[in-house]
This record gives C-alpha cells, sequence and structure tokens, in this order.
C-alpha cells in the first residue's frame, strides 16, 4: 500500500458550530499526517470552480453558497491510501446512510451539512490540493 495524499475540508457548517477540533481530533486518532493546513473564507466563485465538475447539478446554487457562507478549515492529509482512508473516516455523503461511528454519521445534520469534505480519487485529489495550496505549502 502506498503512501499518499487528499484534499479535506472542515464545511462552513462544522466550523460555526464550533467542530473543528472535533473532526481534527478524528483526523489524528485515524493517524493522518497534516501536511498543510489554513482556515479560510471561500467567495462564490472559488466556491463555483472548486465545484466546477457539479456545476449541472441541481443544487450547484446552493452548495456553493453554503461553501462561501463562512469559514472552512482546508488541509492536505497524508496516510497510507489517504484518499479511501479518509472517505471511510467521513461515512457517506448523506449522514443518514453514514456507517456508525463516521464524522458524517455523528457530526452531519443533512446531505447539504454533512461536516467535511474528501477527494473521491488521485486525479481529483490532484486538482483540489493544487487549487488551495502552493508547492512550498506541501513539503
Ligand atoms: P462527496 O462529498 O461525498 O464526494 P458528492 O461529490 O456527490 O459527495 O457531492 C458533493 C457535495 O455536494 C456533497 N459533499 C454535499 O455537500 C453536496 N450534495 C450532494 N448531494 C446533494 C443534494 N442532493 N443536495 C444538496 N447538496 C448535495
Amino acid at each position: 500500500m502506498a503512501i499518499d495524499r487528499t484534499f479535506a475540508i472542515i464545511k462552513p457548517d462544522a466550523v460555526k458550530r464550533g467542530l473543528t477540533a472535533e473532526v481534527l481530533s478524528r483526523v489524528h486518532a485515524a493517524k493522518f499526517q497534516i501536511v498543510a493546513i489554513k482556515s479560510m473564507r471561500l467567495t462564490k466563485s472559488e466556491a463555483e470552480g472548486f465545484y466546477a465538475v457539479h456545476r449541472e447539478r441541481p443544487f450547484f446554487g446552493e452548495l456553493t453558497e453554503f461553501m462561501s457562507s463562512g469559514k472552512a478549515v482546508v488541509m492536505v492529509l497524508e496516510a497510507e491510501s489517504a484518499i479511501l482512508k479518509w472517505r471511510e473516516t467521513m461515512g457517506a455523503t448523506d449522514p443518514a446512510k453514514a456507517a456508525p461511528g463516521t464524522i458524517r454519521k455523528e457530526l452531519g445534520t443533512s446531505i447539504q451539512f454533512n461536516c467535511t469534505h474528501g477527494s473521491d480519487a488521485p486525479e481529483t485529489a490532484a486538482f483540489e490540493i493544487g487549487y488551495f495550496f502552493a508547492g512550498l505549502e506541501l513539503i
């Protein structure tokens, strides 16, 4: 199994509810290394660029509105099979369908307010990491 990197967000719903430390403790408990991390508020157009693959979906407007509604914490996580491992740590997109013990099951409140994001494949991880972080931040 190879060490790889994924891109993760603690979304504005989780930050507003004071859950940043709770999510980070789960990051550590799952034994990820945090390669890079920052707190930022996305503009609407930055959120639209990030979620460009979803632009035809009916929820694109509300999704990008929500993602630009407050501070988020963006980070690059490293581990063995980090992409898969972080998706397992988060749980399914819809908290109602997420497995017990996952972040989305325990902390999420709806399919939109599901607390965290994680890349779904190596190509998306590469795009998403590069969208938020410069090379010097990733050494
Ligand atoms: P995931 O984040 O689990 O990869 P995607 O890629 O299907 O899920 O969806 C991207 C984001 O869009 C989700 N994290 C979620 O916040 C939002 N989303 C997905 N489906 C819906 C929906 N039906 N209504 C509102 N937001 C949605």
